[in-house]
C-alpha cells in the first residue's frame, strides 16, 4: 500500500541563463513549487509542479497551485493509503474541479514514491522502453529574422534533432522563412503560437505551408477546437495541440472534429501521469504522434518528463532540452545532458528518478517552505 504521511512545498527560485519570450510574455527567472512526499515507511520521493509565474500559458499559477494543493488537494491523500499511484488522480478529482497543474504536481510525485518504494526506475513503472530520447529545443522569440536564424542555426550544430520557433503576430513568416533558410530544407522545424492567432489569421497562416513545417502549434485559444478544426482545413501543415489538451477527453473530440494531427503532452498540465498515459494510449490507438513538451522545469521535473517521454508512442523530439540550456547550475546530480546526436539518456540503473536531487543547493534556493497538515 501506497501512503503518504508527510507532504512539503517548497518554492525555489531559479534564474534563466537566458530570458525566454512566448506571444504572451517573457519569463527571466523561475519560481519553482517542488513537494517533498515522505511515505508512511519512511522514503522521500520528489515533484515539481508546472505552474508559471503568471496566468499567461494557463490559468493556474504557482500561487493558485499553492492554495489548491494545501487547501483542497494534499489533505485528501495524506494518510490515505491506495493500492497503486494510478488511484492518486480519483481522489484528487473529486469534488475538485480543474487545477490540473495543482492534481499533477502531487500524482506525479506518488508515482515517483511508487517507484522509489518498489525499487524500480520510474521510467519502467510507467511502461518506458527507450534507453535514449530524441531532444528539441524551443527557441524563444528573438529580436529580429537574422537572430533567430543565427540561433536556430547554432542550437542544430549543437545537435539538436528539432528546432522549434515561438511565434506571434510581427514576428512569424520572415522569421521562419530566415530560420528555414539557415537550417536548410531538411531540418526538423516547427512554430508555437501559445494561441496568439484568430481564425481571422487564417490566411496570413497558411504562408507557412511554404516553409515544410513539422507543425504549427496551438495557433488559436485553448477552447478553439472548433477553430481549430476549421483552420486545418484551410492549412498543409499538421496542427498540434498544447494548451488544449487537459485530458483524454479534449483528444477524443480533436480527433472526433479534426482540430489536430499532434499532440504535445506535457504530464503536468494534463492532471498528471495516469492521464498522460490514457493520452498516450489514446494517441497510439489512432496513430497520433505524440511528444512530451517542457515548461522549462528544474532537474526534477524534467526526470518526471523523461520518464514519460520514454514510451513507445513518443515517436517526436520533445521539448526536454538539457539542465544547461536552462540554469547555470541544475538541482540534481548528475546534470541532464545531450549528446552530439541529440539523445538524452534515460536513467534505468536506479530507482525512481534516476538522478539524485541536491538538497544542500535547494535549501539555498528555497525562499519559501510549509509543511502541509492534513
Ligand atoms: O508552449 O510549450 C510551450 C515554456 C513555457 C510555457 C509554455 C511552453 C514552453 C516551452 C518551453 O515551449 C519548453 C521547454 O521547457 O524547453
Ligand atoms: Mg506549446
Amino acid at each position: 500500500m501506497l501512503e503518504i504521511a508527510r507532504i512539503v512545498l517548497r518554492e525555489i527560485r531559479l534564474p534563466l541563463n537566458e530570458p525566454f519570450v512566448i506571444s504572451s510574455g517573457v519569463t527571466t527567472e523561475r519560481r519553482v513549487l517542488l513537494v517533498e512526499a515522505v511515505s508512511a515507511d519512511g522514503i522521500t520521493a520528489w515533484g515539481e509542479c508546472v505552474a508559471g509565474e503568471r496566468p499567461n500559458y494557463a490559468p493556474e499559477t504557482i500561487e493558485t497551485a499553492r492554495l489548491a494543493i494545501t487547501a483542497w488537494l494534499a489533505p485528501k491523500l495524506l494518510h490515505h493509503p491506495l493500492e497503486h499511484a494510478a488511484a492518486v488522480y480519483p481522489l484528487l478529482d473529486d469534488g475538485v474541479r480543474g487545477h490540473y497543474m495543482a492534481k499533477a504536481a502531487l500524482e506525479m510525485t506518488a508515482w515517483a514514491l511508487e517507484a522509489e518504494r518498489a525499487g524500480v526506475p520510474l521510467a519502467a513503472l510507467l511502461g518506458g522502453t527507450r534507453e535514449a530520447i530524441p531532444i528539441g529545443i524551443s527557441l524563444g522569440i528573438a529580436a529580429s529574422p537574422e537572430a533567430i536564424a543565427t540561433k536556430a542555426a547554432a542550437m542544430r550544430a549543437a545537435g539538436y534533432r528539432r528546432i522549434k520557433l515561438k511565434i506571434k503576430p510581427g514576428a512569424d513568416v520572415a522569421f521562419v522563412r530566415a530560420a528555414r533558410e539557415a537550417l536548410g530544407p531538411d531540418v526538423p522545424l516547427s512554430v508555437d503560437a501559445n494561441a496568439a492567432y484568430t481564425l481571422a489569421d487564417a490566411a496570413h497562416l497558411a504562408e507557412l505551408d511554404a516553409f515544410g513545417l513539422l507543425m504549427i502549434e496551438q495557433p488559436l485559444a485553448p477552447d478553439d477546437l472548433r477553430r481549430h478544426a476549421e483552420l486545418q482545413r484551410r492549412l498543409e501543415t499538421p496542427l498540434c495541440l498544447d494548451e488544449s489538451i487537459v485530458g483524454p477527453a479534449q483528444v477524443e473530440d480533436m480527433l472526433a472534429l479534426g482540430s489536430g494531427r499532434i499532440v504535445n503532452i506535457k504530464p503536468g498540465r494534463v492532471g498528471g501521469f495516469a492521464r498522460a498515459l490514457a493520452i498516450h494510449d489514446l494517441c497510439r490507438a489512432h496513430e497520433v504522434p505524440v511528444w512530451c513538451g517542457g515548461m522549462l522545469e528544474s532537474g526534477i521535473g524534467r526526470a518526471h518528463n523523461v520518464a514519460l517521454a520514454s514510451l513507445p508512442g513518443f515517436t517526436l523530439p520533445g521539448d526536454v532540452s538539457p539542465s544547461a540550456r536552462y540554469w547555470e547550475r541544475d538541482v540534481v546530480t548528475p546534470e541532464w545532458t545531450m549528446d552530439a546526436r541529440g539523445m538524452m539518456r534515460v536513467p534505468r540503473e536506479r530507482a525512481g528518478l534516476g538522478v539524485t536531487v541536491d538538497r544542500d543547493r535547494i535549501d539555498d534556493l528555497t525562499v519559501r517552505l510549509e509543511e502541509v497538515r492534513a
